[in-house]
């Protein structure tokens, strides 16, 4: 059985702290893959949460302290419950702020997946990235180094998403062609990837490959949004957000493997 279809066979639980920007989209998109979302955010129950959730998805993008303080308190209830935890740093290194928390949550929590664009990673390893308009620039060699130093650096696993997503452990690396720009015009689609990724997390067993399982989750969601584009493409990112709804509920596994554009560039 493929890691989509045991996603929806199993329905796993996802705890998600995220932002108020996409917290419904996110809810949606995780029920339309077939995952059962679950925002919770009070820091007298998320420890609970945390503990019965097949994945705990911690997102800094509305950041404060109290939403801070949770992320914690969540994040060291999945670490004591071998939960897998998924961790989007986003806006890291846009202010002071946001990049001394994600380095603080970096130490005190054990990570399973760090999801981000490329600025965002190398701010959490405090590498100096600007945080618009470099990607263009910088080489794509650049982007792999960064996301195999994180990886390395915070022993789990690191996706780097862009035109070109990069999924690594620091050892074995593979490069996910999949997707489309109409991503980058709808709010919320690396937030909604982040809880995408703890959904496939979720339902590895030990034993299983980690890593195959989030290169997978990375190139279902590449594709769904590609099929979402082939439909909507001429009408607009309003329709082509919704239709991506749909197509995370319709990509069948058979779709997957025909449209995957994933090769592997390093160990193996
Ligand atoms: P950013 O804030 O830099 O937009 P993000 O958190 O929104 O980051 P993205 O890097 O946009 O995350 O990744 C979200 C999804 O969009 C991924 O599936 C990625 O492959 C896809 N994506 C991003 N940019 C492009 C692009 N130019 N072409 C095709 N797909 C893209
Ligand atoms: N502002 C704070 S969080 C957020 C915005 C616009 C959503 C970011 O979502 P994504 O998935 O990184 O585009
Ligand atoms: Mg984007
Ligand atoms: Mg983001």
């Amino acid at each position: 059985m493929s890691y989509l279809e045991r996603v929806r066979a199993l329905n796993p639980l996802v705890h998600n702290i995220t932002n108020l920007v996409v917290a419904p989209f996110t809810a949606n998109g995780l029920l339309a893959l077939g995952a059962s979302p679950f925002m919770a955010y009070a820091q007298e129950e998320v420890a609970d949460v945390a503990r019965i959730a097949g994945a705990v998805v911690l997102n800094i993008g509305t950041l404060d302290e109290k939403v801070v303080h949770s992320i914690r308190l969540a994040g060291q209830s999945a670490n004591a419950n071998h939960v897998p935890v998924v961790l989007d740093p986003v806006g890291a290194g846009a202010t002071a702020y946001r990049t001394e928390t994600v380095q603080q949550l970096v130490r005190d929590l054990r990570l399973t997946v760090l999801r981000g664009n490329v600025a965002e990673v190398a701010h959490v390893i405090g590498v100096p990235w600007t945080i618009k308009g470099v990607d263009a620039g910088a080489g794509e060699g650049d982007r792999i180094s960064i996301a195999e130093r994180a990886a390395q650096q915070l022993e789990c696993i690191v996706v780097i998403t862009g035109q070109y997503d990069i999924i690594t452990d620091g050892y074995q690396t593979f490069i996910a062609s999949n997707g489309h720009v109409l991503l980058t015009q709808v709010t919320g689609a690396g937030c909604l990837l982040s809880s995408v990724v703890g959904a496939f997390a979720a339902v590895a067993q030990p034993g299983d490959d980690l890593l195959s399982s989030i290169a997978q989750a990375v190139s279902f969601y590449g594709v769904a949004a590609e099929q979402a584009a082939a439909l909507t493409a001429q009408l607009g990112p309003g329709s082509f957000q919704i239709e991506l709804l749909n197509q995370l509920a319709k990509v069948t596994p058979e779709l997957l493997s025909a449209h995957a554009q994933i090769r592997q560039i390093r160990g193996g």
